[in-house]
């Protein structure tokens, strides 16, 4: 990897990896339509619009591997939902294609399998079950990676973000957290792995309450090196808001799943 591009810098993540992964890779160019700063030596800063194929497509140029985090990163509305997470994803992998790189990491998330309970262990073939739009933009851009590495060889990682905090602050985050060094590690093996075709993977630490198997990362060289289980004694001896929500506490999608909701949590199983 010579230059790797990530989409969403100036996002949470998007800084974690700006820092975490600086000096590695010889260029890395940074992408965001929010402001990003000075670029330090060895950054390049783009301001595409995700929804703007001729953009998007002039961001790839030189490009070895992206990282695609851009995109709502919470539930929103259809319309924002659609341009941004829908289109916006579409045009970064046929950009890429265009422009012959060869590897995209997609940000995943929690939320395209939010709807699974919490007592289940999930592996990389469980079936999606999206808790929101926002879960639904996720398992569209996993598919849409799918049908990019089948048909036109990208190598492709789909990394199902757990929750990125330095520590977590409830109860869930206990399972969902990935440490900022872990979600590192967990990009370097996705850009670095020799062979990749197509992958989806679980972001979480090493998590004594995870939900996720990591072998489809593990396979690919992500180990995580932290557990959330070293806040435990300190967040359990607070109140946790959330087991006020009888939804939101049933599945691993949280208030995403709560939100909105009128359905009938009998019939999930
Ligand atoms: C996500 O996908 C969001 O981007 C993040 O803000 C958190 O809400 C996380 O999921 C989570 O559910 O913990």
């Amino acid at each position: 990897m010579h230059r790797v591009l990530i989409t969403g810098a100036a996002g949470t993540i998007g800084t974690v990896l700006r820092n975490g992964l600086r000096g590695r890779y010889p260029v890395i160019r940074l992408s965001d339509v929010a402001p990003l700063g000075e670029a330090l030596p060895g950054e390049e800063l783009d301001h595409a619009d995700l929804t703007d194929m001729a953009a998007v497509e002039a961001a790839m140029d030189g490009v070895d591997g992206v990282v695609h985090l851009g995109a709502k990163s919470v539930e929103d509305t259809w319309e924002n939902i659609l341009s941004v997470n829908i289109a916006g994803t579409y045009n970064v992998f046929e950009a890429a294609r265009r422009r012959g790189v060869s590897r995209v990491l997609f940000a995943s998330s929690v939320h395209a399998i939010g709807f699974h309970r919490r007592e289940k262990r999930l592996d990389a073939t469980e079936r999606t079950r999206p808790d929101s739009r926002y879960g639904v933009s996720k398992t569209f851009g996993e598919n849409l990676g799918s049908l990019y590495a089948d048909k036109h060889g990208i190598g492709v990682m789909c990394m199902r973000i757990g929750t990125c905090l330095d520590r977590p602050l409830d109860a869930r985050h206990l399972s969902t957290r990935i440490s900022h060094p872990d979600i590192v590690r967990l990009v370097r093996a996705g850009l670095e792995a020799p062979d990749l075709h197509f992958a989806v993977v679980y972001g979480s630490s090493d998590n004594s309450r995870g939900w996720w198997d990591h072998a489809s990362g593990q396979k690919l060289g992500y180990h995580p090196e932290d557990n959330s289980e070293d806040f435990a004694a300190e967040i359990m001896r607070r109140d946790v808001p959330e087991d006020a929500d009888d939804i939101a506490k049933q599945f691993q999608g949280g208030v995403f799943t709560s939100a909105e909701f009128t359905g009938d949590p009998t019939k999930i199983e």
